[in-house]
């Protein structure tokens, strides 16, 4: 531990020891993807400070407060923003949470080398997302081989049929379709509803972004949805938990 991460851990109520200890025991064994195959909600909710499209969303809860609630509201699975530039996270916030509760825990980054990857696996994350928009297919084909040497499981993100196209092999378990577009921040559900029926089924379906009401999710799910990840409508509330509870 460096300096400035042992202030930042001090902070936290669980001890460093225990943090570290976190990463091997106490987790669920069920995959994330298992868990959206047969979950009657599929939410997968987001751990998120800031954005580049909202400066703040909340900096008043701490990271086990916010997840914890996530966990005890049901939610399958958690995603946590380990970016720091942009959305103000760290790979700290995943230790913390992977301390605070035992479900699927997803790393949210720009994943781009195979050390991000052992990153993620160190710091207690079950599986990745890899962003088909800034990789090759190569690149795709080798980050989630080694992802899945590790054990950990992929979600794929998209946002238009080209890169779906290039995207599509067997070493992935999820395939997320993004609602934002991240270059313009323009949202809208659409661009789930028209890329739905081009996913081959091996693949459990995700949406993200821009989820805001339960008519979204069930507006989305006759096209084959089983997952869907919500950062900012929870987390901009008063009480991430409770929110995700409704
Ligand atoms: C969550 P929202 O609109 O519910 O806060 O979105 C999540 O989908 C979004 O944070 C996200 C993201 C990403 C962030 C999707 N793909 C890639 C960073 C990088």
């Amino acid at each position: 531990f460096d300096k400035k991460r042992e202030v930042v851990l001090k902070k936290s109520i669980i001890p460093v020891s225990q943090l570290q200890a976190s990463v091997f025991f106490g987790k669920e064994t069920i995959s994330l993807s298992q868990k959206l195959k047969t979950s009657s909600t599929g939410i997968i909710a987001e751990h998120k400070r800031r954005s580049p499209s909202k400066s703040v969303i909340n900096h008043n809860f701490t990271v086990e407060e916010v997840v914890k609630g996530y966990e005890s509201a049901g939610a399958c699975g958690i995603s946590v923003l380990t970016d720091g530039k942009y959305f103000g996270g760290s790979l700290d916030d995943l230790l913390l949470a992977r301390a605070s509760v035992n479900i699927p825990l997803l790393r949210k980054e720009f994943i781009v080398d195979e050390y991000q990857i052992l990153e993620a696996k160190a710091h207690g994350a079950d599986l990745i997302l890899l962003i088909a928009a800034v990789l090759t297919r190569e690149e795709i084909k080798s980050l989630s081989e080694f992802a899945k040497n590790l054990g950990l499981e992929v979600l794929l993100e998209v946002h238009n049929q080209e890169e779906l196209e290039k995207s599509i092999m067997p070493t992935l378990d999820m395939i997320g379709v993004n609602n934002r577009n991240l270059k313009t921040f323009e949202v809208s559900l659409d661009f789930s509803k028209q890329l739905a029926s081009q996913i081959p089924d091996d693949f459990v379906k995700v949406s993200e972004s821009g989820i805001s009401s339960i008519e979204a999710i069930q507006e989305l799910k006759p096209y084959g949805y089983k997952g869907f990840l919500i950062g900012e409508n929870f987390m901009k509330t008063d009480n991430a938990g409770q929110a995700a509870t409704e």
